[in-house]
């Protein structure tokens, strides 16, 4: 599946699941001030991108993420009222973001408020996450006293993020940049976290990037933000419960059980059955219901 044609936009890179598009006027990337940030409806698990699509998955995402640039009181990348800016394609309306181009840092703002996943996995090994120690005797899927702030750096196309140290990322960008980037990433968390709570839904852990607006000189918020595939949410109410599937996941914890049960993780993934696309659909609309309400 190929990213689609816009009227008016060139398409210059696709992610797994997104499709980046810049004016067709602009020369290059580097030369528009506008972005066309498409979610496409592809899902991805275990580094593969599956067949088929979710149908409407691109819109719920895209929905979501506007629904939280709402909320957050920080600058974001999202274009509002703007005559100068170039029209956005009806047929990816629902699942396309405006966006103006910034000068992005190449760190991934991670913050975790609970204890899974890569960070999970460094704990095992040396007993911290990103520089940060912690307390002795966790398990996978234990809250963290206080949301911690663990970066990485976003490695070249292909590769994976690497975990880094707030040193390291001073090193990168700067003390004052650090500093910034850490300090609104937490503030966005907490604020995020009290949000989903309220509504039943556990916020553990969550990736956010940004840049610096050239027009404004302001960090800007970038990307999609909060949305599943950015983040990691549980229900409440199951994990409290604390039976085997607390860590159960808001997204693509069908998909992955399934994936898991039917292939053994070589070569190219099966096809996903109509039953496994509909209920993973139907979880990706229940957070964005339970959310935004
Ligand atoms: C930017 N990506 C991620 C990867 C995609 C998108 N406002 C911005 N200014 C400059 N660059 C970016 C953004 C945003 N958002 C985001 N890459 C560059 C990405 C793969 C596919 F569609």
């Amino acid at each position: 599946m190929s990213a689609p044609q816009l009227l008016g936009w060139r398409h210059i890179y696709s992610g797994k699941v997104r499709d980046l598009y810049v004016p067709e006027a602009a020369t290059d990337e580097a030369h528009s001030d506008y972005l066309l940030v498409v979610a496409s409806d592809r899902i991805s698990a275990f580094d593969h991108v599956l067949e088929p699509p979710i149908l409407g998955k691109g819109a719920l995402l895209t929905a979501l993420s506007n629904w939280w640039f709402e909320q957050l009181a920080v600058p974001n990348h999202l274009v509002g009222e703007d005559p100068a800016a170039p029209p956005v394609p009806a047929e990816v309306a629902d699942r396309a973001m405006l966006t103006r181009r910034l000068e992005m840092y190449p760190i991934e703002c991670v913050v975790r408020g609970a204890l899974t996943g890569s960070g999970y996995a460094e704990y095992r090994e040396t007993g911290a996450v990103c520089g940060i120690d912690l307390p002795s005797g966790l398990s996978d899927g234990d809250l963290l006293d206080e949301p911690i702030y663990t970066p990485a750096y976003k490695a070249p196309l292909g590769e994976h993020d690497e975990n880094i140290t707030f040193a390291r990322s001073v090193e990168l960008v700067g003390e004052q940049v650090a500093a910034e980037l850490r300090d609104t990433s937490l503030r966005i968390f907490s604020r995020a976290r009290e949000l989903a709570g309220a509504r039943g839904v556990l916020l553990a852990d969550t990736k956010f990037e940004f840049g610096r607006d050239p027009r404004t000189g302001a960090l800007t918020l970038a990307d999609e933000v909060l949305t599943s595939d950015s983040s990691r949410y549980w229900d409440a109410d199951v994990y409290r419960a604390g039976g085997e599937d607390r860590l159960a996941s808001f997204d693509k914890q069908i998909v992955r059980d399934w994936l898991s049960a039917n292939w053994n993780k070589q070569g190219e993934p099966p096809e996903l059955p109509p039953e496994i696309v509909a209920r993973t659909l139907e979880r990706y609309a229940e957070l964005h219901r339970r959310i935004t309400g």
